[in-house]
């Protein structure tokens, strides 16, 4: 049994066995949550993303979590909306895919999403959250050994009731 929850804070400060960053496909660094975690991680989390070449859009890579409480961060990069040739959708849910697939491949059984692409590149938020909750229940559907613990996290109130009326309808 999987728990699905939604939390409205930081996600830097959550105690998981991993957090999802929404990078961009340099993984060097950016704004957003991007940053916070950078921020909050140390130079060494920037020191081991110089090593890893990069990510595609809709891909995913794994790190250490350095100085965060999370044990690992798990490096993903959403789709840019509206510079996709149409594929913004499933790009995005491909993203919430692979983290998940690297995370049962390393054992982790604790996961925290933020809201992937809704920031800085620009995915409508309502669809964004659509796409994010169907797609981690279709995943946890296929996967019954997969892990145990799944939380949203939200970083406004506005997207916390968006993610609650996903769940509401799962
Ligand atoms: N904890 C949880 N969520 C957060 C936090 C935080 N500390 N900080 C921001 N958010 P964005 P994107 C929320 O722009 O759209 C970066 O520069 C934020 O409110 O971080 O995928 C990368 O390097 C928003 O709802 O990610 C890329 O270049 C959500 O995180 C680019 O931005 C995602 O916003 C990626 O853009």
């Amino acid at each position: 049994m999987t728990s699905i929850t939604i939390h409205n804070g930081d996600i830097t400060q959550l105690d998981v066995d991993v957090i999802v960053n929404a990078a961009n496909p340099t993984l060097l660094g950016g704004g957003g949550v991007d940053g916070a975690i950078h921020a909050a991680a140390g130079s060494g989390l920037l020191a081991e993303c110089k090593t890893l070449d990069g990510c595609r859009t809709g891909e995913a890579k794994i790190t250490q979590g350095y100085k965060l409480p999370a044990k690992f961060v798990i490096h993903t990069v959403g789709p840019i909306f509206g510079q996709e040739s149409g594929h913004e959708a499933e790009l995005l849910a491909s993203c919430y895919r692979s983290c998940l697939d690297l995370a049962v491949q390393h054992q982790l059984k604790s996961i925290a999403f933020p809201t992937i692409s809704t920031g800085v590149y620009a995915y409508p938020k309502e669809q964004a959250a659509q796409i994010a909750v169907n797609t981690v229940f279709e995943w946890v559907n296929a996967h019954a050994n997969g892990v145990e613990k799944i939380i949203f996290v939200t970083h406004s109130k506005e997207d916390k009731v968006l993610y609650q009326k996903q769940l509401q309808k799962s």
